[in-house]
C-alpha cells in the first residue's frame, strides 16, 4: 500500500467519541481545532470541502479580495506566525488568504483533526447521556459532549430563484462555487446576474476577457475604490513597533480593527458644504469600508445626514459613468448608505464605460425568464454563452439550520427559529445544551472584522467549557430569560441605526420567506467582548449549569440599559460632575442652561410663538408650538420637568417640538413659577389657571375647542396629573386626555424603586430628596395636589402614562396607572424597557427614546379626533 493512500486511510478514521465536535473548517474550525488541542481536549472537525479554507476555499471567483486589510483580518493568536506571514496586499486575494489558511493549518498540524469531504447531516441531543449524536455523509457515528458550528455566516449560497434558470444549455457559474481550475471568458458573451461584493468585484475582470458582458442589476450598490496596493504604511510600522498593542487595540475596538482615526464629530446637517465635500473626498480616498460610515459622526443613524453622504456619491457616479442613463442606473436610491452591505471595488464604476459592457436595470426591465439560449428581459431576448450568478448568500442562519440539528425533546434549529433567530451572545440557544455557534445570529459578526470576532468567540467558549470542568458541570444552557433579553437588546441596538431600514440579507431580506429581523449586533465587538465578559464575572449569568453535584442558574439579563442610554450614561460618568443637590438652585440652573443650549434643536414645526398668559399670581410665560398648515387642531398643555426647581420653556423645548410634529397637535409649552422661591402650591395654581387659559382661547391658539390634553414630564406630570383632578373636581375645563410621561405621583422614597435606581441613572434619590425640601413642606406631602395617588381619581380623563425600567419614580408611575385603572380611568401604562428617568425627553441625543416617544403619540392618537 502506498504511503498516500495509508495517510488516506488513517484521515478517514472518525473516533466514536470524542470531546468536540466542529464543523468548518475556515478561520474559527482552524482556530476551534487549536484551542481545544491546546486544552488537551479531543476534538474532530469536519468540513464538506477537501481543504481548509472556509469561505476563502469555496469564493474563487475572479477578483475575490477580503475588504478588510488583511494585517487586520488574520489571526492574532499565535506571535510566531504574525512574525513568520507577511501579506503582499493591502487587500489580499482569496488565494493568497487560502495559502495562509492551508500555512497555519500545516504550522499546526492541524489537518489531522479535520475529516474532509464529509458533511455532518444530523445532530442530535441525547438527554440522558447528556451528549450529542451525530451523523455525516459518509456513515460516520460520533458522540461528542460540545458540538459547535464554525460554518461561517455567508456559506450556504442562495437559491437561484429566477424562472427558468434550469433551462440555460450554455455555462453557468456560481461565484462562491467557482471551479478550482478557473474559468477563461475570452470571446465569450457573458452574463453576470447581481451587483453586491462578489459582482462588483468580478465584473471588472471578467470585462476584461469576455467579448461582450452583460451586467443584471437589481439594486445599485454603494461602492467606493480600494486604492488596493501594498498594505497601508502606517498600520505595517504600527504593528512593527507594538504588534501586540495594535492586537489588543484591535481586540478592544468597535469594528475589531483600531479605527480612531477615522473618527469625526462632524455632524452631517451642521456640516457646511465645503467640509461634506471634504469628508466625502477623504472617504473616497481612504479605500477603507469604515470610512464609508465615519463620513459624518451620524451618517448611519440621522437619514438626513444620510442622504447628504448619499448624494454626494450619486454625483461621483455620473462623474465617472459617462452614458447617462447607466449612471443614474447606477445610483442607489432605495437604501440608506451602508444600511445594505457597501463594497471596495477595482475599477467598477468605470468598467460601464467600456463598448462592450451593457449594464440592464431590472428594476426598469425585469428578467422574464432565463431561456435555452440566454436571458429574456421583458423587452428583449439576448444569447449568452456564460452566465455566472452573484446573487448571494442565505446569510448568517443559513449553513446553520441546513444540518439537521435537534436539541431536548427533539425540537430543531430550523423549527426553533421559523419566526425568527434568538440566541444568548450570539453563541447558545436555549434548548440546545453544549451547543456553540462562532459568529452566530446575535453577534458582531459580519459587521466587525470577522477574524477579530472569531478569536473572542473561541477564546470564550472554550474558556467556558474550561470553567464547566473545573467546577464540575457537565452542561451548559442559557436560560429563556437571558436569551429573550439578549435578542431584544440586539434589536435595540439595531433600532437606533439606519440598518433595518434597508432590504438587506442583515435582515434576511434576500431569501423568500425568511423571517426578518436584524441578524447582526450592532453594538460593536469591544461592548459584545464587554458584555460577555460581564456574563462570566457574573457568574455565567443567564445561563443553568448542570452536573452531578446539581445545577447551579444564575438567572437574568445582561445589557438590560438601551445601548444609547448606557453611553449617555458612562460619558456622563466620565464627566465626572458635582451632584446637582450639591449646587445651589441658581448654581443649578445655570448648569441646565448650558447644558441644554448643547443639545440638537429637536425637529421643525410650522411655527412657534412666546407668549404671557395670567398666572395665579401675575403672568407667565408661554411658548406655542405649532403644527405645519392652519388648519385648527387638538392642544396639548404641556408642563416641563425639573423638579419645579430648574427648568423651564427652553428646557424642553426639543421635547414640545418633538411632541408637536409626532402629535400634529399645537403643543402650549406652560413655564409656572418655581421653587424654591414659591413653594407649594404656587406651581399648582399656575398650572391649573394656565389650562382654564388655554381651554378659553383654544380658537386663538389654532386649536380646536375642547380638543385639550394637559401633559407634562417628571414634576411637570405631576403638575398635568394634579390639574386634571382640579378641573375634574371643579367641573372644568373639559380635558380630552392626559399624558403623564415618568411622572412624580407621591414622592414616597420607601418604594423599591427608589432603592434599586437611586444612584446611577441620572436622576438620583438623593436629588428627588433635594428637589422635594425645595418645593414642599413635609406637612404637606400628603396633600393630594402633590400626591396625586391620594386624590380622587372617579371620572378623570383617560391616561397615556409612561414609567421608564430605570427610573426611581418607576414604581410610584406604576401605582397610579394601577389606581387609574382601578378608578375606571382608561390607562395606557408603557413601560419603556431600558430606559432611565430623563432619556425619553433626550430627543435626537437618546435616539432609543423616539420608539418610545412614538407609541405614546399614538396611543394618544386613539384618544383624540381622528382627521
Ligand atoms: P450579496 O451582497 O447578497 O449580493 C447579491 C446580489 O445579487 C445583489 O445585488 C442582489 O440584488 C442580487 N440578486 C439576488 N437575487 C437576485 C435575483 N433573483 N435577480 C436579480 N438579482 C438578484 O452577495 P455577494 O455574494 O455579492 O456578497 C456577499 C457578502 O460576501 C458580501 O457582502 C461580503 O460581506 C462578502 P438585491 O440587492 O437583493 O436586489
Amino acid at each position: 500500500m502506498s504511503l498516500a493512500s495509508d495517510e488516506v486511510t488513517v484521515r478517514r478514521t472518525v473516533p466514536p467519541e470524542v470531546d468536540a465536535v466542529v464543523v468548518g473548517a475556515g478561520f474559527a474550525g482552524l482556530y476551534l481545532v487549536h484551542r481545544f488541542r491546546q486544552m488537551g481536549r479531543s476534538v474532530i472537525a469536519f468540513d464538506t470541502a477537501d481543504d481548509v479554507g472556509g469561505t476563502w476555499y469555496w469564493n474563487r471567483y475572479p477578483g475575490a479580495r477580503c475588504d478588510i486589510a488583511t494585517t487586520d483580518y488574520c489571526f492574532s493568536f499565535d506571535p510566531e506566525l504574525e512574525r513568520e506571514w507577511t501579506w503582499s496586499e493591502k487587500y489580499a486575494t482569496q488565494p493568497e488568504i487560502l495559502s495562509y489558511l492551508r500555512y497555519v493549518a500545516d504550522k499546526h498540524d492541524l489537518r489531522r483533526d479535520i475529516r474532509f469531504s464529509t458533511r455532518v447531516t444530523s445532530a442530535r441531543w441525547d438527554e440522558r447521556a447528556r451528549r450529542w449524536k451525530l451523523e455525516t455523509d459518509r456513515g460516520d457515528l460520533v458522540t461528542c459532549r460540545f458540538y459547535i458550528m464554525a460554518t461561517g455566516c455567508l456559506s450556504m449560497p442562495k437559491d437561484i430563484d429566477i424562472e427558468g434558470a434550469d433551462r440555460f444549455a450554455g455555462a453557468v457559474y456560481h461565484t462562491s462555487r467557482w471551479p478550482h481550475e478557473g474559468v477563461d471568458f475570452t470571446g465569450k458573451r457573458v452574463a453576470v446576474i447581481g451587483t453586491g461584493s462578489s459582482g462588483i468585484q468580478s465584473i471588472p475582470l471578467i470585462a476584461a476577457q469576455a467579448a461582450r458582458l452583460t451586467v443584471f442589476q437589481r439594486t445599485p450598490n454603494f461602492t467606493f475604490p480600494a486604492h488596493n496596493g501594498p498594505p497601508r504604511p502606517e498600520t505595517v510600522a504600527a504593528l512593527a513597533a507594538d504588534r501586540d498593542g495594535y492586537r489588543e487595540a484591535a481586540r478592544n475596538s468597535r469594528a475589531g480593527v483600531p479605527l480612531d482615526h477615522l473618527a469625526t464629530n462632524l455632524l452631517g446637517e451642521v456640516a457646511t458644504p465645503e467640509q461634506r465635500r471634504e469628508r466625502f473626498e477623504w472617504a473616497w480616498e481612504r479605500g477603507e469600508l469604515f470610512a464609508l460610515s465615519a463620513i459624518f459622526a451620524d451618517v448611519m443613524i440621522n437619514p438626513r445626514s444620510n442622504d447628504i453622504a448619499a448624494e454626494l456619491y450619486r454625483e461621483r457616479v455620473r462623474e465617472i459613468v459617462k452614458n447617462p442613463e447607466t449612471a443614474e442606473s447606477l445610483c442607489p436610491r432605495d437604501h440608506y448608505m451602508g444600511t445594505k452591505r457597501p463594497c471596495l471595488d477595482t475599477n467598477y464604476l468605470a468598467t460601464y464605460n467600456l463598448p462592450h459592457v451593457r449594464l440592464i436595470d431590472l428594476r426598469k426591465h425585469p428578467i422574464a425568464s432565463i431561456t435555452e439560449k440566454g436571458i429574456d428581459t421583458v423587452d428583449e431576448s439576448l444569447a449568452f454563452d456564460a452566465i455566472v450568478y452573484a446573487t448571494g448568500f442565505d446569510a448568517m442562519t443559513g449553513a446553520l439550520v441546513a444540518v439537521d440539528v435537534a436539541g431536548r425533546d427533539g425540537v430543531t434549529l430550523e423549527e426553533k427559529w421559523k419566526d425568527g433567530a434568538s440566541t444568548y451572545l450570539g453563541l447558545t440557544t436555549t434548548g440546545f445544551p453544549n451547543f456553540f455557534t462562532v459568529t452566530g445570529p446575535g453577534s458582531p459578526s459580519v459587521l466587525c472584522n470577522m477574524a477579530a470576532a472569531i478569536e473572542q468567540h473561541v477564546d470564550w467558549l472554550t474558556d467556558c467549557i474550561a470553567y464547566l470542568d473545573a467546577n464540575g458541570f457537565d452542561t451548559i444552557e442559557p436560560t429563556e430569560t437571558a436569551e429573550t433579553g439578549w435578542t431584544e437588546h440586539v434589536r435595540d441596538c439595531a433600532e437606533i441605526t439606519l440598518l433595518p431600514t434597508a432590504s438587506s440579507w442583515y435582515m434576511g431580506a434576500n431569501v423568500p420567506g425568511k423571517p426578518r429581523m436584524f441578524y447582526v449586533y450592532t453594538g460593536g465587538l469591544q461592548a459584545y467582548r464587554t458584555a460577555c465578559d460581564d456574563v462570566v464575572r457574573s457568574g455565567y449569568l443567564g445561563f443553568r449549569l448542570d452536573g452531578p453535584n446539581g445545577a447551579v442558574c444564575n438567572n437574568g439579563i445582561i445589557c438590560q440599559l438601551q445601548p444609547d442610554v448606557a453611553m449617555l450614561l458612562s460619558a456622563i460618568e466620565k464627566l465626572n460632575l458635582p451632584p446637582m443637590e450639591t449646587m445651589s438652585p441658581d448654581a443649578a440652573r445655570v448648569f441646565t442652561t448650558a447644558t441644554a443650549a448643547r443639545r440638537p434643536a429637536g425637529p421643525r414645526v410650522g411655527a412657534v410663538r412666546d407668549g404671557l398668559l395670567p398666572g395665579s399670581a401675575g403672568d407667565v410665560r408661554y411658548r406655542l408650538y405649532r403644527p405645519e398648515g392652519a388648519d385648527p387642531v387638538p392642544v396639548i398643555a404641556y408642563f416641563h420637568g425639573g423638579g419645579w426647581v430648574i427648568g423651564d420653556l427652553d428646557s424642553d423645548d426639543p421635547l414640545c417640538r418633538d411632541l408637536c410634529v409626532r402629535s400634529g397637535a399645537a403643543v402650549v409649552s406652560v413655564d409656572y413659577r418655581h421653587a424654591p422661591e414659591h413653594r407649594f402650591p404656587a406651581a399648582v395654581d399656575d398650572a391649573l389657571a394656565a389650562v382654564r387659559w388655554i381651554a378659553a382661547h383654544a380658537f386663538e391658539l389654532g386649536g380646536i375647542p375642547g380638543e385639550l390634553v394637559v401633559a407634562g414630564w417628571s414634576a411637570g406630570a405631576n403638575l398635568a396629573a394634579g390639574v386634571c383632578q382640579a378641573a375634574n373636581a371643579l367641573g372644568g375645563p373639559p380635558i380630552r386626555a392626559q399624558l403623564l410621561i415618568t411622572p412624580v405621583i407621591d414622592g414616597d422614597t420607601t418604594r423599591p424603586s427608589y432603592q434599586a435606581n437611586g444612584a446611577g441613572y441620572g436622576l438620583t434619590t438623593a436629588l428627588l430628596g433635594w428637589l422635594y425640601d425645595h418645593y414642599i413642606d413635609r406637612g404637606d406631602r400628603e396633600d393630594p395636589r402633590f400626591a396625586v395617588l391620594r386624590g380622587r381619581l372617579a371620572g378623570l380623563p383617560p391616561a397615556v402614562l409612561v414609567t421608564a425600567q430605570f427610573d426611581p419614580l418607576r414604581d410610584e408611575g406604576e401605582a397610579y396607572a394601577e389606581a387609574l385603572a382601578r378608578a375606571g380611568v382608561p390607562v395606557h401604562h408603557i413601560r419603556a424597557r431600558g430606559h432611565i428617568h430623563t432619556s425619553l425627553t433626550m430627543v435626537d441625543v437618546a435616539l432609543s427614546g423616539a420608539r418610545v416617544r412614538a407609541e405614546m403619540i399614538e396611543a394618544l392618537r386613539g384618544l383624540l379626533p381622528r382627521e
